[in-house]
């Protein structure tokens, strides 16, 4: 009998080995549990190929690794890395070998890269990595079975691409429920709300795209236009056929920044939300960076944690489908998120874990974590993610979004303090702004003087506040009790709900 064992695996991976070799299949539910039941957890799923949980292999009397010479010398692990160096011939000979190589080289981890590195031409998706890449339709996909090949390296990853998430997205504790609003005004939003995740459900109805862009309806119209999603350019069309038929354990994800050219959208197909304001990196012209996105995916895709480029803020309103979030504010003196580490510098956020592995290992003790704010964004409805919150996103189902960073007057000093402090964290930029902060200073005196004005003066307070901080910590050990002073823009406080 298969075990689902809790360990742990792949140590750095944000892309996540699925090992499903070809169709969709339906999953054996191996339990006696009715199977509308939410509490799956612990169901035990059958593996396409029969690879089991390596717990199994203390009661089993075979063990297949044993046949891998001496391959069957490394961890598991170890012999994942080895064969992503393999080329497509490499893996299709040593998975010849042996059933446990065999099992190993089928991975759709190692054909998703092989794919991504260098996409076939003209490929039509044939429901995973493997058989897109060598263009095999399923009858033509062996199936050896490897009842006794044993490997959470193979198996972890299946199971978090089926076990069910939706449950994490339901029975929100009341203290961390996102606040739903019918609107705000523009006041209000720059009063109270500008440091606060909420949800609004008027303004995405009034779109002209809120219910005439499906899935179906953007098929129509632009299945022949090329989509970026993470690090390839899919027509539409292979990208929906994916995602209509795919099991990995992280959906690839559609995120397009210039869907609105590609799509010849009028200036009124959307609007932002008016209570957002101004968004003062317009007066950066033509030199702003980056800014909108379209995004698309199946159920179980998402976001993992992140924290939004140039400590802009941003909204995101969705036209189909259903997201839920999970935020949590951050400062100096806030730890990261449960399961995240950011590196000393704040530079990096590392979230090594695939959703599925976040909320699987995670989600119970970040919902017990003071701050942590979790909503469902549903079709319709737009949320607004402050500047500098952790978020994670997970679609409940598959979903149809946009989404805008923006710089609104109240989170400017976050915005000009990141530009200026962290040069070489800043994105999103054309390669020819050389100077970001010294020419989003410029553009502001010229539109903006007051709000640059009042801008500088909080971050020279802030300055003066870091120098005082930085007198007290170094080596001045009878001052240490002054350690919970923590210096911030003096609207700081709101950030922390
Ligand atoms: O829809 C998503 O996956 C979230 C995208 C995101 O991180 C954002 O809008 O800031
Ligand atoms: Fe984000």
């Amino acid at each position: 009998m298969a075990v689902n064992c809790d360990m742990s695996r792949r140590a750095s991976s944000t892309v996540s080995v699925d090992s499903r070799p070809s169709k969709r299949i339906k999953i054996q539910v191996m339990s006696s549990e009715s199977p509308n039941s939410e509490d799956n957890t612990q169901k035990i799923l059958r593996h396409p190929l029969g690879v089991k949980p390596s717990g199994n292999a203390y009661t089993s009397s075979r063990n297949s690794k044993s046949s891998a010479g001496c391959l069957a010398r490394l961890p598991d692990e170890l012999l994942m890395h080895l064969l992503e160096y393999l080329g497509a011939e490499e893996l299709g000979i040593l998975g010849q070998t042996c059933m446990f190589l065999y099992a190993f080289c089928h991975s759709d981890e190692l054909w998703r890269s092989l794919f991504v590195e260098k996409p076939p031409k003209g490929f039509s998706w044939k429901g995973s990595w493997r058989s897109t890449y060598l263009n095999l339709d399923s009858e033509h996909c062996a199936k050896v079975r490897c009842e006794t090949v044993f490997s959470d390296v193979l198996h972890r990853p299946f199971f978090c691409a089926h076990a069910p998430l939706r449950q994490y997205s339901e029975s929100i504790p009341k203290a961390n429920e996102i606040p739903r609003l019918f609107n705000l005004s523009e006041e209000e939003y720059a009063a109270q709300w500008a440091s606060q995740p909420f949800i609004l459900t008027a303004p995405v109805k009034r779109w002209p795209i809120f219910g005439s862009w499906t899935t179906e309806s953007l098929l129509r119209d632009f299945g022949c236009v090329s989509f970026r999603a993470e690090s390839v350019d899919w027509p539409l069309s292979a990208y929906v056929s994916y995602m209509h038929n795919q099991s990995d354990e992280s959906p690839l994800y559609l995120f397009d920044r210039s869907f609105a050219s590609k799509m010849s959208l009028s200036q009124d197909s959307y609007l932002p939300p008016p209570c957002f304001g101004p968004d003062l990196f317009d007066c950066l012209g033509s030199c702003r960076p980056d800014n909108r996105w379209l995004i698309i995916g199946p159920a179980r895709s998402g976001s993992t944690f992140h924290k939004d480029p140039n400590a802009t803020s941003a909204w995101n309103g969705v036209l189909t489908g259903s997201k839920y979030w999970i935020m949590f504010p951050s400062s100096p003196t806030l730890p990261p998120p449960p399961g995240v580490i950011v590196s000393d510098d704040g530079s990096e956020v590392t979230s090594p874990l695939s959703i599925a592995e976040y909320l699987l290992n995670f989600h119970e003790i970040a919902r017990a974590t003071p701050g942590c704010k979790e909503g469902i964004c549903r079709a319709g409805e737009v949320l607004h993610v402050p500047s500098g919150w952790f978020h994670l996103v997970l679609n409940l189902e598959e979903s149809i979004a946009v989404t805008q960073n923006f710089v609104p007057p109240r989170r400017l000093v976050e915005v000009m303090k990141f530009l200026r402090d962290s040069p070489d964290q800043v994105s999103g930029f054309q390669e020819d702004v050389t100077d970001p902060y010294g020419l989003f200073v410029e553009r502001l005196r010229e539109c903006h003087p007051q709000l640059l004005d009042e801008a500088i003066q909080k971050l020279e307070r802030n300055d003066g506040g870091r120098a005082r901080w930085e007198t007290i910590t170094k080596g001045n050990a009878e001052h240490e009790s002054e350690g919970d002073f923590t210096f911030g823009f003096g609207d700081d406080e709101d950030n922390i709900p």
